[in-house]
């Protein structure tokens, strides 16, 4: 069996170490298509935050209680840079994080292509799964904030998403492509889950790229919601959707993404009418990996 997963953020890292830990029990494979609308380049460094998060994530090398970043992280150059006066003050990149990035941002500037990175960086990592970015093509996040657009870093770390927004933007989008691999996953899966990740702003980058949600639509796909009883489970989807103007509710997520769903999940508590879509119910919350594999399971059963 062949599964293709949709993530991005610290969300979709948990769900993940769930979908591997079914895979391996059902002898299924995995690939996971990930957002980089996050990607920033800060002191010169390529950052890649959902890749990082679910390599680090799969990888047993997390930071548990952050959720981004390495465990046992120090922060000397950070500190340096503090010493000159080098901003961002309000972005820290670890000592052990740092190096990611350099290996990273080497191979970028050598021309070699961001899936092609991931693939070397996961050599170390061996997540288990099979990671791809969503696309090799600059892909950037912006909030669009009294006209002005802020990256989404900025937005979401700076300004903890509490400036007045007019909407967000995938600078790069329309131009970009599937990266390789990403077409033939979704093509050649039994089934695709859309992680419980935030909406607008880790799901959405990886449906702006063209041919993307075209490659969706008429396949088995399975959502699971973000919301449960009108609430993120995590981080500030709540703001997102407000921007859109879209309820927080289970049932108007699945509506984003309604064109191409065959399944949603959503809580127990939780009810949801979306025309054309099966919605099934089931418990929600990742609080431990058997959880998470519960989830899976009700999903890949819908
Ligand atoms: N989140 C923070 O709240 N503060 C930070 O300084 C910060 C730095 C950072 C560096 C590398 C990285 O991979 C992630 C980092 N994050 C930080 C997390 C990140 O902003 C977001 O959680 C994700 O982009 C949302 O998925």
């Amino acid at each position: 069996m062949r599964i293709a997963v949709l993530a991005g953020g610290i969300g979709g890292a948990r769900f993940l170490l769930g979908v591997r830990a079914w895979a391996a029990a059902h002898d299924a494979e995995v690939t996971a298509i990930v957002n980089v609308g996050d990607d920033v380049t800060m002191h010169g460094l390529r950052i890649c935050p959902d890749l990082d998060s679910i390599m680090y994530t799969l990888g047993g090398g997390n930071d548990t209680e952050r959720g981004w970043g390495r465990a046992g992280e120090s922060w000397r150059v950070k500190e340096e840079l503090a010493a000159y006066g080098a901003g961002p003050d309000w972005f820290g990149l670890g000592d052990k994080d740092i190096a990611t990035h350099l290996v990273r941002t080497r191979m970028l500037t050598a021309g070699v292509p961001l899936s092609a990175v991931t693939a070397r960086l996961n050599e170390r990592w061996q997540p288990g799964v099979t990671m791809l970015p969503a696309t090799d093509q600059r892909v950037e996040t912006h909030a669009i904030c009294s006209g002005q657009a802020v990256h989404f870093q900025e937005w979401w770390i700076r300004h903890r998403a509490e400036i007045p927004t007019e909407s967000f933007v995938f600078t790069g989008a329309a131009e970009a492509r599937p990266a390789p691999g990403v077409l033939d996953a979704l093509a050649s899966a039994d089934v695709i889950l859309v992680a419980p990740s935030n909406p607008v702003v880790s799901i959405a980058p990886i449906l702006a790229v063209p041919g993307i949600r075209e490659a969706l639509r008429g396949r088995r796909v399975v959502g699971i919601s973000p919301i449960i009883g009108g609430s993120p489970v995590r981080g500030m989807a709540d703001k997102c959707l407000a921007v859109l103007g879209v309820p927080v509710t289970a049932e108007a997520v699945g509506g984003l993404y309604a064109d191409f769903l065959t399944a949603w999940l959503i809580d127990s508590g939780d009810t949801a009418s979306i025309e054309g879509v099966k919605v099934v119910n089931a418990p929600l919350w990742m609080t431990d990996e058997a959880a998470t594999v519960a989830m899976v399971e009700a999903a890949v059963r819908c």
